[in-house]
């Protein structure tokens, strides 16, 4: 029943791609599933292996109601392969394949190309597990600690999803690459990710929920457009992968508003209204207003970089073939081909920043960031909202996108947080005012102390407003002893 919304869950993996009928494939994946698990073991969540986590599954692709909640031990989570329902007749959107029937295979002079994105997409994956798997011992709630869970399990899904594609679509090829995503390392000297941001540090809370509203915003945006490719299937994998990424969001966008809650009310006790006097609310245990906007100039540059440079024609080629679209294609009004169409790009033109108009084809990237700062400056409004109610004379901003780049226009150059160009000089002088310093890190770290009762709460961060899956206030998300 390879296009149904019922997922055959009871095998080994649960799928709704007829697995049962595809022997190849399903053997490709059972062979790949030991080294997969021995990856979790080693290289996933530091402990809590055998904790009972209350985790959502995936049992179905139905919109309505896709995902059971249970207790969970992770190393026995469902991991499935799950595609959106196939929509009857579609047609490739874009490109110089625009109208013709969408592929079920991947047309041979595009396969080193799709091969490469679905390679870069599953690197990523396991990548922020990798990058995340200290936190667990410094969760600051229950609640909390099974929000990084659910994001790790949903993470190893994602690579998964992409290792399917490569079994199914690309032989013996796919295999290799399949095993090369278990064997690259976050940060490691050797044998690094393939994209810069997921080889940095996810040292403390605070970058984690940075790191799921920025970083995981990414993951949506480059979804979006490969959920729009004339591959089908890639198509379908994608948007259900966006189903997930929703939750992750939402603990960045919540996690980050809940520290801000949490400031400005110890704040208003405290009696302190000027948000500049960072010794006096530290010593109250919680983390300053400007150290956070600290945290935001730091992920949202990293993040910035992973939409690659701003003119680029491997995303001129990938548009042109329909392998990867913009977001949101279908409700774009114009011809989906872009060939005589231009936009707006930043450039870095003499030393000064101004804008170009280039062909919209080679300016793809650019498009997809300005999206995505587009879809950031959301939470950041809502965290603001946050500090206006309390009060407290303090706003967060998204610094400009020449800020502390190191791919595309603004690599060669240092800029301020505002985008005005800085000599090395300037630069050495405002860092510790731009990004965070190691006293910051270091200050941050030391409110990074676990809290594992239930329905109780680090001191530097407010508790969730809903439980998750509707539990009241002291539910045991985590049974850690078992
Ligand atoms: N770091 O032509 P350009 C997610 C390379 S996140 C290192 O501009 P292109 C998730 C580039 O590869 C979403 N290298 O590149 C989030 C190219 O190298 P080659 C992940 C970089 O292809 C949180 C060269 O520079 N998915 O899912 O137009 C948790 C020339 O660049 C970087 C995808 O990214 C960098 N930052 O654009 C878990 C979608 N940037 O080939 C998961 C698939 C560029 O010349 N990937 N380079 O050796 C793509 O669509 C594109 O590969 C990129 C780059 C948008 C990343
Ligand atoms: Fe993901
Ligand atoms: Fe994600």
């Amino acid at each position: 029943m390879p296009d149904g919304i019922n997922v055959d869950y009871d095998g080994l993996i649960p799928n709704n791609v007829g697995l049962n009928e595809d022997l190849r494939v399903r053997k490709a994946l059972e062979t790949w599933h030991p080294g997969y698990i021995d990856w979790w073991h080693d290289m996933g969540p530091e402990g809590f292996q055998e904790a009972l986590v209350y985790l959502r599954t995936a049992i179905s692709v139905d919109p309505k109601g896709w995902a059971k909640f249970d207790y969970v031990k992770m190393p026995e989570y469902k991991w499935g392969i799950l595609l959106a329902p196939a929509v009857e007749g579609r047609t490739i959107p874009f490109g110089k394949h625009k109208g013709e029937p969408a592929w079920q295979e991947v047309p041979g002079e595009y396969r080193a190309m799709m091969r490469r994105l679905l390679v870069i997409q599953g690197d990523t994956e396991p990548a922020s597990v990798e990058q995340q798997r200290h936190l667990g011992a410094t969760a600051p709630s229950l609640y909390d600690l099974r929000n990084l869970f659910q994001v790790n399990v949903e993470e190893g899904r994602h690579l998964w999803a992409m290792v399917y594609l490569l079994q199914k679509y690309f032989g013996t090829q796919g295999r290799e690459e399949a095993e090369e995503l278990l064997r690259r390392r976050s940060g490691h000297a050797d044998t690094p990710r393939m994209l810069g941001a997921f080889n940095e540090a996810t040292p403390d809370w605070l970058s984690f929920f940075m790191f799921t509203y920025f970083t995981d915003r990414d993951g949506k945006m480059q979804l979006e457009a490969l959920a729009q490719s004339g591959f089908d299937p890639l198509s379908r994998t994608c948007r259900f992968m966006l189903t997930e990424e929703a939750h992750h969001m939402f603990v960045g966008e919540t996690g980050v508003s809940r520290v801000v809650e949490r400031t400005c009310e110890a704040m208003r006790a405290a009696g302190i209204t000027d948000a500049g006097d960072i010794a006096a609310v530290r010593a109250l245990g919680v983390i300053d207003l400007p150290t956070i906007q600290k945290k935001v100039n730091l992920h949202f540059s990293l993040t910035l970089d992973l939409f690659g440079n701003e003119i680029s024609t491997n995303a001129a080629n990938a548009f042109n073939a329909g392998i990867k679209g913009r977001y949101r294609e279908d409700k774009l009004a114009d011809d989906h081909a872009l060939l005589d169409a231009t936009y707006p790009v930043l450039r870095c033109v003499g030393g000064a920043i101004v804008e170009e108009q280039v062909p919209a084809l080679s300016a793809l990237n650019m498009r997809l960031r300005d999206d995505f700062v587009a879809d950031a400056a959301g939470g950041v409004g809502r965290w603001n909202k946050v500090i206006e109610k309390a009060g407290i004379g303090f706003a967060l901003a998204l610094p400009h996108v020449a800020f502390n780049r190191a791919i595309g226009e603004f690599a060669a150059i240092k800029a301020d947080p505002a985008g005005r160009i800085l000599d090395a000089a300037e630069w050495a002088a405002g860092r510790a005012a731009f990004l965070p310093t190691v006293e910051d890190n270091l200050y941050i770290t030391s409110l990074m102390k676990p809290v594992q009762a239930s329905g109780e709460y680090a001191g530097w961060i407010a508790p969730p407003k809903a439980g998750i899956d509707n539990k009241p206030g002291n539910f045991e998300y985590v049974k850690i002893h078992e």
